[in-house]
């Protein structure tokens, strides 16, 4: 059969202009920046795979939405509207807005952990983990090995041990375990899904002991594209079927809308329990604002509603995966080590491979994100050991199995045309990988330290040489 492409299911209504800069501009720049790309100005940047949050591009319903917020401070329309949505394709009884994921990661950890209790989970997330930690409770990670392991095909690798799971709850006991965590897909270890089979199996043993199961809902639809692709038995069903499913595994979700829900502000915790609904409605006054709100505009609200909608859509999300393995097929070409399989919201190049002169405590992901941008102005960022922080018990710093830079696609921005660009300067430092320079810190903040860190090269200015 001849080939049959398929192309994005839009078309372009309104561009941003880029500003293209020089090498020299760039090296000043990054210098400037700490050799942090999070310090990086976007006027300064090309291409920017910072980050798919809060970074993809609104359709015109989204913004036509915007023009019917209802900015009441009590009981404004669109909140009932993304309340009803909400309900729908995810299935939960209770919708609690809240300013982004990190403040319904906040308002949960405080109402459902005590000094001392664990949390397992499959894999960690910064925001979650340091509020977890913050409230005194302690993330155990109880994912597979393959998630572990950059060249593991498995196609699941966000599955959870069952076995792991257990010596858990035997170590710990269950009334020790505050909820388990569940992330769809798991951002860390490189936008991999869970299946469906193995988070029903979870839930059965969690419900058997009594634990609650909490759901990251962030990019839970990008999993459950994966899962119509890849478990048997799931290929004629629609997303949101899919979705529910993943949703009914659990007791409720914490949702960053800045990712599948394609705005660029918002999020929510959402219940199926009554008591810790009518605690975290209360809770949300003192942090966020009102129930009704959490930190949103009536228009936020409302873009968020109708970005659900299209979220959920198969067309939107073989695109949005579509391009993401489309730039990792250029990758893997090119003979990029990159965590494999490609999962759903962007590429993650194993730096600790890319650049074997550099030891760990140089921090190669750090530098590889450095040099990139120094490169093309492509802008990426560092996951393993600057995001990974410090042991909160022995203050020495923690180094991951997996050290990665993640080249992330915001959703709907950019043509294949950039995932190109980007491709040949990946694969072009690559080949030139003997130039790039370690770094050490010379700052670094208590908490969260990825974001503000700032460094300096181990030897000379540039982190890059020419
Ligand atoms: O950035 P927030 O506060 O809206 O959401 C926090 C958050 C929670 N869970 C997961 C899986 C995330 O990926 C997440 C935020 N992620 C960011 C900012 C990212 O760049 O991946």
């Amino acid at each position: 059969m001849p080939k049959r492409s398929w192309a994005e299911p839009f078309k372009i209504k309104m561009v941003e202009h880029l500003r293209m800069t020089t090498r020299e501009e760039r090296e000043r720049a990054i210098a400037e920046a700490g050799f942090n790309t999070f310090l990086l100005r976007s006027a300064d940047v090309y291409i920017d795979l910072l980050t798919d949050s809060g970074t993809s591009a609104m359709s015109d319903r989204q913004w036509a939405g915007m023009m019917l917020g209802d900015e009441a401070y009590a009981g404004s329309a669109n909140f009932y509207h993304l309340e009803e949505v909400v309900r729908r394709y995810y299935g939960y009884q209770h919708v609690i807005p809240t300013h982004q994921g990190r403040g319904a990661e906040h308002i949960l950890s405080r109402l459902c952990i005590r000094p001392g209790d664990i949390i397992a989970g499959n894999m960690y997330f910064t925001t979650t983990k340091a509020h977890q930690e913050l409230v005194g409770g302690k993330f155990v990670d109880v994912i597979i090995d393959a998630a572990h392991d950059p060249d593991s095909e498995h196609s699941f690798k966000g599955d959870i041990d069952l076995g792991k799971l257990q010596r858990v709850i035997d170590q710990f006991g269950a009334t020790k375990i505050a909820y388990l965590c569940v992330g769809a897909t798991v951002n860390m270890a490189g936008g991999q899904p869970i299946s469906l089979a193995n988070l029903r199996d979870v839930s059965a043993l969690c419900r058997k002991h009594g634990i609650r199961i909490f759901l990251d809902a962030t990019r839970a639809v990008e999993n459950a594209y994966f899962i119509k692709l890849r478990e048997p038995g799931q290929a004629d069903r629609t997303l949101t079927d899919i979705l529910r499913d993943l949703c009914a595994c659990t007791d409720g979700c914490t949702m960053s809308g800045k990712k599948d829900c394609l705005v660029n502000i918002g999020g929510f915790l959402a219940l199926n329990d009554d008591e810790l609904a009518d605690a975290a409605r209360n809770m949300v006054v003192l942090f966020e604002g009102l129930h009704t709100y959490g930190g949103l505009a009536g228009r936020d609200m409302e873009a968020m509603a109708i970005g659900i909608q299209e979220s959920v859509d198969f067309d939107h999300m073989r695109a949005r995966i579509g391009q993401v393995e489309y730039l990792g097929r250029l990758l893997i070409e090119g003979g990029i080590p990159l965590v494999r399989p490609v999962g759903g919201h962007g590429i993650f190049l194993d730096a600790a491979r890319f650049l074997p002169h550099l030891p760990r405590e140089q921090f190669p992901a750090q530098s590889l994100a450095a040099a990139l941008y120094v490169d093309s102005g492509v802008r990426a960022m560092e996951r393993g050991a600057v995001s990974a922080g410090r042991d909160a018990t022995t203050g020495r710093n923690i180094f991951p199995s997996l050290e990665l830079v993640r080249l992330t696609i915001p959703r709907r921005v950019y043509t294949q045309a950039h995932m190109d660009v980007t491709a040949e300067s990946v694969i072009e430092l690559h080949r030139n990988r003997e130039k790039i320079v370690g770094l050490r810190f010379t700052y670094e903040p208590k908490h969260l330290r990825f974001f503000q860190a700032r460094f300096e090269p181990v030897e000379g200015k540039r982190v890059l040489r020419v």
